[in-house]
């Protein structure tokens, strides 16, 4: 895309030229490429390769996309997420794959010049540049509560996003308000969408996102034109198809019944399920569970022992209690009928055993028992999603389920 609109003026210079005159090494570019892969493993064409080379050879003459990145009300963890990467030159690599052509947080200029540098950017490029949006947007008392150059960040969205080619909101402030829109939303805090409904927007939620789906988008519109193919919240499928549950590394544990009780106990230090202390996993659409963060393996919250929050779910995080144990929507046992969390590692209750067959359509025994235990906690109507259409009906007197919410802390 950006082939056809802006190397006629010669503004741009292609990945590779840059790549070359910068002195960026093949191996970093090719590693950059193995990144992008695991990113992406399918739903981008420019990842739909076998191997990093094909990746770098069609990636190579993809015309370095303009991208213009604002900042509203935000903790700036999207930019960090982008550029802390464990190796340096990686870091700068992604400057250099990228033409960013303005980000208040990277760039040397300040005040007026700053202004100047945002002013000529998006004339420069009106229509040809991606919009990278981080952080939410105050809406309430005619948007006061945040000014750029004494213009509303409202205002400012309204120019720069409205003469994008596409917006990308980063994180979730950007995609729905995030941790700004938290109740009580002093600001009238709303993501990118609410306020540019009819622009193409993609949501990268996130707090923060992984920087690789974020570079996969761009990379891909700048190369096609085209965007992956999104879901119901305007997310990329590649990325947020599947539920961190699905393939979370303690899930053995679950099915196990092996629960941690508190942080620092046995289950804890021994890598159990963190379902008990509020995990969000199952009601999570997120790829974390495989692909971590800075290049290190097992550098996501789970992976360090934390629950996770629901970052990616505008209906979980900041609106639902971190700790707060939340309703199994699929079919899965809860944990008083699972073998005991003292039960040793790596043998398989008979009772879980029964309850892999309930997975599969066999609706009976000690599985039966428990899909209707769980419907107490789908019961609760502070939990999004519970209630009593969210499973089958709980008899009274069945003893009930032996969870109990959290108090958030
Ligand atoms: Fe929000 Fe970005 Fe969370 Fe922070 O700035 S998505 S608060 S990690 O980083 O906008
Ligand atoms: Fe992993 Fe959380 Fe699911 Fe446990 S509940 S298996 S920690 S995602
Ligand atoms: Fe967020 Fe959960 Fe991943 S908290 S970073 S979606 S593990």
């Amino acid at each position: 895309m950006f082939g056809a609109l802006v190397n006629s003026s010669k503004a741009l210079e292609t990945i590779d030229e840059r790549l070359i005159r910068c002195g960026v090494s093949r191996r970093s570019f090719l590693q950059f490429c193995s990144l992008l892969m695991v990113a992406a493993p399918f739903g981008l064409a420019i990842t739909d390769k076998q191997t990093p080379e094909e990746v770098a050879a069609g990636l190579g003459k993809v015309i370095r996309p303009p991208v213009i990145w604002l900042h509203f009300q935000d903790c700036t963890g999207c930019t960090e997420t982008l550029l802390r990467t464990s190796h340096p030159d990686l870091g700068d690599l992604i400057l250099n794959v990228i033409s960013l052509e303005y980000h208040e947080t990277l760039m040397a200029g300040s005040g007026k010049q700053a202004e100047q540098a945002l002013a000529e950017a998006v004339k420069k490029y009106s229509g040809k540049y991606v919009c990278v949006v981080e952080g939410s947007i105050p809406t309430k008392d005619q948007g006061i509560y945040m000014k750029l150059a004494g213009r509303p960040a409202m205002d400012v969205l309204a120019d720069v996003g409205g003469q994008a080619a596409a917006i990308v909101a980063i994180g979730s402030c950007a995609a729905w308000g995030g941790i700004p829109s938290a109740d009580p939303a002093p600001t009238g805090a709303v993501g990118v969408a609410d306020l540019l409904p009819q622009k193409t927007i993609v949501n990268l939620p996130g707090c923060p996102p992984n920087p690789y789906t974020l570079l996969g988008v761009v990379l891909q519109f700048a190369d096609s034109g085209t965007l992956p193919e999104l879901d119901q919240e305007r997310r990329p499928k590649f990325a947020y198809d599947r539920d961190i549950h699905e393939h979370c590394p303690r899930r053995g544990h679950f099915d196990a019944g092996r629960f941690v009780k508190q942080f620092g106990d046995e289950g804890h230090r021994e890598g159990w399920c963190l379902y008990e202390m509020g995990c969000k996993g199952p009601d999570t659409h997120a790829g974390c569970s495989t692909r971590h963060f800075n290049e290190i393996p097992d550098v996501w919250p789970i992976g360090i022992g934390a629950p996770c929050i629901g970052c990616t779910e505008k209906n979980i995080a900041f609106r639902v209690p971190m700790f707060k144990v939340i309703p199994i929507h699929t079919i899965a046992a809860p944990p008083s009928t699972y073998a005991p969390i003292i039960s040793p590692q790596g043998q398989v209750s008979p009772i879980a055993t029964g309850l892999a067959g309930l997975a599969a359509g066999a609706l009976a025994g000690a599985g039966y028992v428990a899909s209707r235990k769980f419907s107490k906690v789908q019961d609760d109507d502070s939990v999004p999603g519970s209630g009593p259409s969210a499973g089958p009906e709980t008899p009274e007197g069945d003893g009930g389920t032996d969870k109990k919410p959290r108090a958030s802390s």
